[in-house]
């Protein structure tokens, strides 16, 4: 088999980059581990930054992103018993989306389906080969039966644990990592969301989040400790520590029910460098990871995307060879910068096992200081719907 692109993962980077380049004519095989039913059964991602948005319209699978996405202009910052709105909108003009990673990636699975993109599922034993020569080859089996697909380049979008990162020798590579004490319990239920807008809460029982994915499915989530399963956690539980994590009109107002679904996510920062070697090209969770809290993972991922479809459709329809010789650098200075902001917001909304006194202190001046201070609402809501690619 030979093909222009193998991108490794069919998650929402893979599918993005291949819906995309296969719009210009550009050939590519998707390579996923998993089945489709299992891809499409996680829940993650909720807020989609306008630059998300803008590529899924170019990859023409945009429009019940339009037609059932909820626009929010702003968000509400919780802490104690009272709160405050950030108005994206008025500070930058701009807004988020919220729609769900799960409808962002049955959209690209049905908009690959339509155009007979080709996608294997259930891959087994992948290994890439000549990445540093101009001649790589990806080598993969299917029930136990082995196959080769020749190509020009290799799109690692195989998240964190797959293997493309991993197939960049140790020497070239450099990873940089902050794993955080607690995880995220999150719920989700087939009821109304408590309020039209997403509320970030910082409370001395810990952090707690209320966010949605359509007017009757919520998606609530709460600090938990690290050790925590989803076993140690029943609804009554969940729901009585969500209550006493928000203010009280909140509270009142939330309609509980049974989860439909329940799981921990862990909270970590990752990048590695470079994020290109030879022919391979890594994209989203596979070269970088941000705690949740500032809903910045698939907006990432589609930023790296951005920058690797302009780099190869610039070196197949004109030739030039620069967009893919700065990929690296190009991803990586907004990698960090939301780094940067994901961190941040994670210190400022969570409680920390050894949080001293002093720390609680100078987290409760700087959220004041957030509810005060214009500036400070405008460089939180400029991170918030996304930097320009
Ligand atoms: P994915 O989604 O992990 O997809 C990678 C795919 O590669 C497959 N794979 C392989 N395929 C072939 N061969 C191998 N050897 C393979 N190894 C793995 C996997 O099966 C999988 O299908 O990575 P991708 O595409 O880079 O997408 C990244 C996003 O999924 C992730 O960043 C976000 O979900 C993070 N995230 C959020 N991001 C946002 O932008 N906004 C949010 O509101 C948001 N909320 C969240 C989140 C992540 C969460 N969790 C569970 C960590 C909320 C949570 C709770
Ligand atoms: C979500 O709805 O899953 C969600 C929203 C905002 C975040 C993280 C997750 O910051």
């Amino acid at each position: 088999m030979k093909t222009k692109v193998v991108i490794i993962g069919g998650g929402p980077s893979g599918l993005l980059l291949g819906q995309l380049l296969s719009r210009r004519g550009i050939d590519n095989i998707v390579l996923e581990r998993r089945s489709k039913d299992y891809v499409l059964g996680r829940i993650r991602a909720g807020v989609l930054e306008q630059g998300f948005v803008q590529l899924m319209q170019e990859a023409g699978c945009a429009d019940r992103l339009h037609a059932e996405g909820i626009v929010h202009d702003g968000t509400v910052l919780a802490c104690g018993g009272t709160a405050f709105r950030i108005d994206f909108k008025q500070h930058t003009g701009s807004q988020v989306v919220v729609y769900g990673q799960t409808e962002v990636t049955r959209d690209l699975y049905d908009a690959r389906e339509k155009t007979d993109g080709q996608t294997v599922f259930n891959v087994e034993d992948v290994t890439l080969h000549g990445v540093d020569t101009d001649a790589p080859h990806v080598r993969y089996s299917v029930d136990g039966v082995v196959h080769h697909v020749a190509c020009a380049f290799i799109a690692g979008c195989d998240g964190f644990h797959g293997v493309s990162r991993k197939s960049i020798p140790r020497d070239v590579r450099k990873e940089y990592e902050k794993v955080y004490p607690f995880g995220w319990l999150g719920v989700l239920v087939e009821k109304p969301p408590v309020y039209h807008e997403l509320i970030y809460a910082n409370s001395p029982r810990g952090f707690a989040l209320c966010s949605m994915r359509s007017e009757t499915l919520s998606r609530y989530y709460i600090q938990c400790a690290v050790q925590d399963s989803v076993h140690d956690w029943s609804d009554a539980a969940f729901w009585q520590e969500l209550k006493r994590r928000i203010p009280a009109p909140y509270a009142d107002q939330l309609i509980t029910g049974p989860s439909i679904e329940k799981s921990i996510a862990p909270m970590r920062s990752f990048v590695t460098e470079p994020m290109r070697w030879g022919r391979l090209f890594l994209c989203g969770d596979a070269a970088h990871i941000v705690p949740p809290t500032g809903a910045k993972g698939l907006n990432t991922a589609a930023s790296d995307v951005h920058y690797l479809y302009q780099g190869l459709r610039a070196f197949y329809e004109t030739g030039d060879q620069d967009g893919l010789a700065r990929y690296s650098e190009k991803a990586l200075g907004r990698v960090w910068k939301t780094q940067r902001f994901s961190w941040w917001l994670s210190s400022l909304m969570h409680r920390y096992p050894d949080q001293s006194e002093f720390d609680a202190k100078i987290q409760m001046a700087e959220l004041e200081f957030l509810r005060s201070n214009r500036a400070a609402q405008k460089t939180m809501a400029q991170g918030y719907v996304g930097l320009p690619y």
